[in-house]
């Protein structure tokens, strides 16, 4: 005789399930401003890691030299982690002091 108890225990954990499957976290990639990385460089890490034209490259280079955190792009945490630990080398490669973060985005409710 199955109870109506087990059955709602099993409806909530897939349901659980399918939602993780569907949404990943996602997480800000952010460049903080320093005084001696050059802007030619965080403009070519903008363009080469994390694909942005010119342009855009330009346009977030100078947001974070004017309001001192900007964000490069946003992704799963593990590709987030990556493209700081390949920025993280690329700096340290050429002795520029360049800081990077990661934080989550707020969950949406839909
Ligand atoms: N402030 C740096 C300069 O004037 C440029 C810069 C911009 C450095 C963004 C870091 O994340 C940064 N050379």
């Amino acid at each position: 005789m199955g109870t109506h108890a087990d059955d709602d225990a099993n409806v909530v954990t897939e349901e659980r399930k399918q939602e993780k499957l569907k949404r990943p976290r996602l997480y800000r990639v952010l460049l903080h401003n320093d005084d001696y990385t050059t802007r030619e460089f965080v403009v070519f890490v903008l363009h080469s890691v994390f694909h942005r034209e010119e342009a855009e490259a330009v346009r977030i280079m100078l947001h974070v030299h004017y309001n001192g955190v900007g964000v490069a792009g946003v992704y799963t945490r593990e590709i987030a982690e990556t493209k700081v630990n390949r920025v993280e080398r690329m700096a340290r490669e050429e002795e520029f002091p360049l800081r990077l973060s990661i934080e989550p985005e707020e969950e949406d409710e839909h």
